[in-house]
């Protein structure tokens, strides 16, 4: 195995919103590529966070009446579980507000300071606080910061870093590193702009608090973006880490256009000074508008991905954002074309090869998969031919993307392949095979066979993008763990992974079709019940009565123990959903069929209309207790209740495994 390391990295979000739809683009566009690199048997480290300190974060902290800690805290919380959300893999999580951060900062200080490149002086400049960044008189436009941003007039004395001593180093890294940054587009704006010649910063503030101090000077807090851009290699260990010597310098930093300035001219800067080698990539992606109009908290247009993921889920989520721009280019957001790119792409085009093949499989072959065909045997037709060459310039078109960072391109690829399934199907046509009875028995044999395969394929190379779906698909053909490699998916490995004889599953609903619309936006900051609750007793908002009542019951609650008898009188057993439909007399229930073993099967009314459509819980697999006492719901008797973890809209059935069969009981 190919052991090279690999190392992404998104911004660290600034702690004074909740998460939308851009932060979630940066992070799934990082954990995609986080995959996908494993996936190419490459050790991949995959790291985002939050960035807590500033002026911003302060005054945001004091609105509120919180102190800045309390309000980090409050606001990390959602970015931190936004990786869950959207199925982010990341491997570690930095808040600058941690010590190992803050020792960091101080060791590149002190580092730039020692090759001579920090020196005191007085600032007198135009400041914005949204941007945490200082203009020069020539850069404001009507008065206000390029971004539109409101600025003040600040003058104090602060530590310079001379950032003019690199205007040619930098632009001989850029000239000796043509792909540095990326898009190419982008990387000619920065390099005109450092060819004007930089000027020195100031990166020190005294007129505030909030922030790391100075070494040796602790009347002055350090800039928020030295601090910032150094949890790249803070939560590496410091330059003395052992991360860090794994991993540095295969950074790829993956940034919104709104912040490349920081990121391909301070940094590489802040690093040379302190005598670092540079990250590998820095790329830029474009912007999202919604509904064709910037996202904003005043206009409450937010999309809110816990919402978007709960109305389609993640995977479909995750393929939308990536399918629908290229990556670096500006994007819109609308729903018409979140429903239509999810019900043609991903339940008509894609649904449709998996439901044929399998439904093919189980009626001609009672879903067990035929002997293993490969191109050498002599069966193998012009058909074939025609299907392997397109998925092996597929494979190729893949590779090709990816290593661009065009995952759009990189999903257009794999869906050539999925539509040439779909031609297999209709020109191997097995339906009429199927009626040719023994004669054309191996010829089906041989196309059932081959589909799979195409699904083992597409399944493999969709794990990063469709992370769970992928996997569903590639357990329920029993493609074994060990070969989920994009080596394995060469044209020479077809016919040598998936050996013929077992049994497949006989049906999968992956992407059920969406119908709109839709509820995602965000109207108000609270993020979860549970966390409200929390936050309202750190904060004092729960009156210490309520919160004693609360602690009282919650120790007559432990006191209620249960005798182990007591719990084996609970008949929880695997139930398989077979039919789904809206509950006729209330809004938030659903009326399901459950096949519980021995050809038994129960309606049980459920309370997750708003979590889930009837289509996408056909075939999952539910715990039921199945010995609650049946009751009428609504009209409509209920013979026991599914497991369901959370409240609300986080809400998700407790599912069972592929395994125990319908019936077997659950301890
Ligand atoms: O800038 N479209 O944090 P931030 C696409 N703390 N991406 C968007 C977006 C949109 N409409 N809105 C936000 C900061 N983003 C600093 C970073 S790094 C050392 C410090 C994404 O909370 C995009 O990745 O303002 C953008 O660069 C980032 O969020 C800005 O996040």
């Amino acid at each position: 195995m190919n052991t090279k390391p690999f190392y992404v990295t998104t911004p660290i979000y600034y702690v004074n919103d909740v998460p939308h739809v851009g932060h979630a683009y940066t992070t799934l566009a990082a954990d995609t590529l986080s995959r996908w690199h494993k996936l190419l048997g490459h050790e991949s480290y995959f790291l985002t966070g939050t960035d807590e300190h500033g002026l911003k974060i302060e005054q945001a902290a004091r609105n509120t009446g919180v102190s800045p800690q309390e309000h980090a805290d409050r606001y990390s919380q959602p970015f931190r579980e936004l990786c869950g959300i959207i199925d982010a893999e990341n491997n570690d999580f930095i808040r600058t507000t941690e010590a190992r951060h803050q020792k960091v900062v101080q060791e590149m200080w002190q580092r730039m300071e020692a090759n001579g490149d920090i020196y005191l002086g007085e600032y007198a400049g135009w400041y914005s606080v949204s941007d945490e960044a200082y203009f020069t008189e020539d850069e404001l436009v009507n008065g206000k910061a390029p971004s539109g941003h409101p600025v003040e007039w600040v003058v104090e004395k602060s530590y310079f870093f001379r950032l003019s001593k690199y205007t040619d180093a930098l632009l001989a890294y850029f000239e000796a590193h043509p792909d540095f940054v990326l898009p190419h587009t982008r990387a000619n704006e920065i390099k005109r702009f450092v060819e004007q010649g930089l000027k020195d910063i100031s990166i020190s503030r005294t007129s505030f608090s909030w922030g790391i101090p100075v070494p040796n000077d602790d009347q002055h807090v350090t800039y928020v973006w030295v601090d910032a851009l150094t949890n790249y290699i803070s939560a590496l260990g410091g330059p003395n880490g052992d991360l860090y010597d794994k991993f540095w310098p295969a950074a790829h930093h993956i940034i919104g256009k709104d912040i490349l300035r920081f990121h391909a001219v301070f940094w590489p800067c802040f690093l040379m000074s302190a005598g670092l080698p540079l990250p590998k990539q820095i790329i830029a992606h474009g912007w999202w508008t919604v509904e064709g109009e910037k996202m904003s908290k005043s206009k409450g247009n937010a999309i809110d991905p816990l919402k978007a993921v709960a109305a389609v889920g993640a995977d479909a989520f995750r393929y939308f954002l990536l399918r629908e721009i290229p990556f670096g280019s500006d994007g819109d957001f609308s729903q018409s074309a979140l429903i239509t790119r999810i019900n043609s792409e991903l339940a008509n085009d894609y649904g449709n090869l998996l439901n044929r093949t399998l439904g093919m499989l189980k009626k001609y072959r009672k879903s067990v998969l035929p002997q293993e065909v490969s191109p050498k045997d002599t069966s193998w037709s012009e058909l074939e031919e025609q299907l392997l060459n397109t998925v092996s310039e597929a494979r190729q078109e893949l590779i090709k993307q990816m290593s661009n960072y065009r995952f759009h391109d990189a999903l257009r690829a794999i869906w050539t392949a999925v539509s040439a399934g779909n031609k297999y199907v209709d020109s191997a046509a097995p339906w009429t095979l199927a009626k040719a009875g023994d004669e054309k028995a191996k010829e089906l044999d041989k196309v059932l066979y081959n589909l799979i395969e195409l699904l083992r394929i597409i399944g493999v190379w969709t794990l990063p993008f469709l992370p769970s779906k992928a996997k569903e698909l590639l357990q329920a053909i029993k493609v074994d763990e060990s070969t989920w490699s994009f080596a394995q998916t060469m044209s020479d490995a077809w016919g040598t992974v998936l050996k013929g004889g077992q049994e497949l599953s006989s049906g999968l609903a992956l992407f059920p079709r969406i119908e709109g619309p839709l509820e995602l936006t965000r109207k108000s900051q609270v993020v979860t019940e549970t966390q409200a609750k929390t936050l309202a007793k750190k904060e004092g908002n729960i009156s210490k009565k309520e919160d004693q009542k609360g602690q009282k019951q919650a120790s007559e609650d432990t006191k209620k123990t249960i005798e182990f008898e007591d719990f084996t009188k609970l008949d929880v057993k695997v139930a398989v959903v077979v039919d789904a439909e809206a509950h006729p007399n209330a809004d938030r229930l659903l009326k399901l069929s459950v096949d519980v073993g021995e050809a038994e099967l129960r309606t049980v009314c459920a309370g997750i209309a708003s979590v889930y459509k009837p289509a996408e819980l056909i075939g999952k697999r539910v715990a039921l207790l199945a010995n609650l006492k049946p009751r009428k719901i609504r009209g409509i008797l209920s013979q026991g209740m599914i497991l369901a973890a959370g409240e609300g809209e986080t809400m998700r059935l407790v599912e069972v495994p592929e395994g125990p069969k319908a019936g077997e009981g659950i301890r």
